[in-house]
């Protein structure tokens, strides 16, 4: 069918691999935006996110689905639905993220359907390396297109698209024109204070305080936000706020910027720092603080 005919390549590809690999880099470079949590720490993807590319110049529609490491029952769920999934391994873990019980429910699930390699970190190897490396992925698994790629400096992001997008079906298109997400901005804003948590907090604070929205109104054209950060440990409290407010400040600045950015309009948050003790080991504050469980 042709482009006349109000078909374009359109669907839904799963970004898929192991913490760390590089997915939510690559899906935030395509997508254009900041949507998807990256910090150095494991595991910051909590629940599966979508994003909508396009291509310059060209008419097609590639919602890519980011997710957090694959083991979950949501994960796997979702991967039903999926026209295309595109597969990072960390080449300096090429044999073991491959050979991984994670990887090898991917291809059970995807029998039929096309599975592409995003062979990621190349950037610790030299560049006369990457065709080896591609090859010897090759040997262990046959992929319709294997790319090399460095995803937070875009390395080989344009070839994986091509490369999706190849293998979308032709159909009508999937999203009006301009959406980015299916998200609400409110979810969105929520996501990405908890990622600057990441930034200025170590690592067990930060995957342990959850963001609470209680309020989110739009006053003189300014967007107001008032959010709970929730600890889990009263001695999490003082540290979240920092001296005389400073870790607290900075958190709400960047929160700020980065709401900006995103959503190209004045964002106002208002955080409050406060005490639910040991939530992450409670279902229903799980449930309730829209966690995958
Ligand atoms: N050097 C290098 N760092 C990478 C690469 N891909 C991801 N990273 C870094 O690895 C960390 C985790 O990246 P992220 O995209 O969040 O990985 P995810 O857990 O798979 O979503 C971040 O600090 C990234 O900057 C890569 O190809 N090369
Ligand atoms: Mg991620």
């Amino acid at each position: 069918m042709t482009r006349e005919e109000g078909r374009i390549h359109a669907g839904y590809a799963v970004i898929a691999g192991a913490a760390n690999s590089g997915k939510s880099s690559l899906f935030n470079y395509l997508v254009g935006k900041n949507i998807s949590p990256v910090t150095p720490g494991r595991g910051t993807t909590r629940v599966p996110l979508s994003g909508i590319c396009h291509r310059a110049g060209d008419d097609c529609q590639v919602c890519l689905i980011d997710t957090p490491p694959l083991a979950s029952a949501v994960n796997l769920n979702l991967l039903d639905w999926m026209d295309a999934a595109c597969l990072l391994v960390d080449a300096t873990r090429l044999g073991e993220e491959l050979s991984s019980p994670e990887a090898s429910e991917l291809f059970r699930r995807f029998e039929g359907r096309p599975v592409v390699l995003g062979l990621t970190h190349v950037d610790r190897f030299d560049a006369s390396l990457w065709r080896a490396l591609l090859n010897q992925a090759g040997l262990m698994r046959e992929f319709p297109y294997a790319v090399a790629m460095c995803p937070p400096r875009g390395t080989g992001a344009a070839e994986m698209l091509d490369a999706l997008v190849r293998l979308l079906p032709m159909r009508r298109r999937l999203f009006p024109d301009g959406c980015i997400t299916l998200h609400s901005e409110r979810f969105l804003v929520s996501e990405l204070i908890r990622t600057e948590l990441f930034h200025v907090l170590p690592e067990e604070i930060a995957t342990s305080t959850a963001v609470q929205i209680e309020e989110y109104s739009l006053r003189d054209s300014k967007t107001y936000i008032r959010a709970n950060l929730l600890v889990s440990r009263h001695s999490f409290k003082g540290i979240v706020i920092g001296r005389r407010g400073q870790t607290l400040q900075k958190i709400t600045d960047s929160a700020s910027r980065g709401a900006g950015d995103l959503l190209g309009k004045v964002v106002l948050p208002d955080l409050w720092v406060k005490v639910r003790e040991s939530w992450p080991d409670n279902r229903h504050d799980l449930l309730e603080l829209g966690y995958v469980i």
